[in-house]
């Protein structure tokens, strides 16, 4: 089954929107592996954000992620990433779907509320940083049959 990171970041925390990402991602049918509430450190910040190095954003990207705590996430399910990305929208708010958390909670993409992972491969990597491996919980649903097909 597919996994991918989810962070709701500093912003939607201190907005008491953790819920409303939950609820969404519940209700999307996909099944919750790991969640801890936590504040970053600088090294995990530059870490995560590596690939963004050297881009006008990335210092205040890191000084956002690690400025109060972020609920961090593991969710999965068939197509978990694209699913995720889809219920987040994109990264910049105007321009992210009405009905995407983006578009209903968010303004500027400096406080765009989540992180998903935007690959599978991105998502195991990110998981792997994220989380220790004890700390991911396979279980099954009652509820498993009706919403993914095998
Ligand atoms: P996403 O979070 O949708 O995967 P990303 O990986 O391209 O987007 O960028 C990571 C974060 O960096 C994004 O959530 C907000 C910030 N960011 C991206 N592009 C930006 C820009 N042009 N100006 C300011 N912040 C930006
Ligand atoms: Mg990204």
């Amino acid at each position: 089954m597919e996994r991918t990171l989810v962070l709701v970041k500093p912003d939607g925390v201190q907005r008491a929107l953790v819920g409303e990402v939950i609820a969404r991602l519940e209700r999307r049918g996909l099944r919750l592996v790991a969640a801890k509430f936590m504040q970053v450190g600088k090294e995990l910040a530059e870490t995560h954000y590596a690939v963004h190095k050297g881009k006008p954003f990335y210092d205040g990207l890191i000084s956002y992620i690690i400025s109060a705590p972020v609920m961090a996430m593991v969710w999965e399910g068939p197509n978990a990433v694209a699913a995720v990305r889809q219920t987040m929208g994109s990264t910049k708010p105007t321009e992210a779907a009405p009905g995407t958390l983006r578009h209903d909670f968010a303004l500027e993409v400096g406080r765009n509320l989540t992180h998903a992972s935007d690959s599978p491969e991105n998502g195991e990597n990110e998981i792997r940083l994220w989380f220790k491996k004890e700390e991911l919980v396979e279980w099954k649903r009652e509820v498993d049959k009706w919403v993914f097909e095998k």
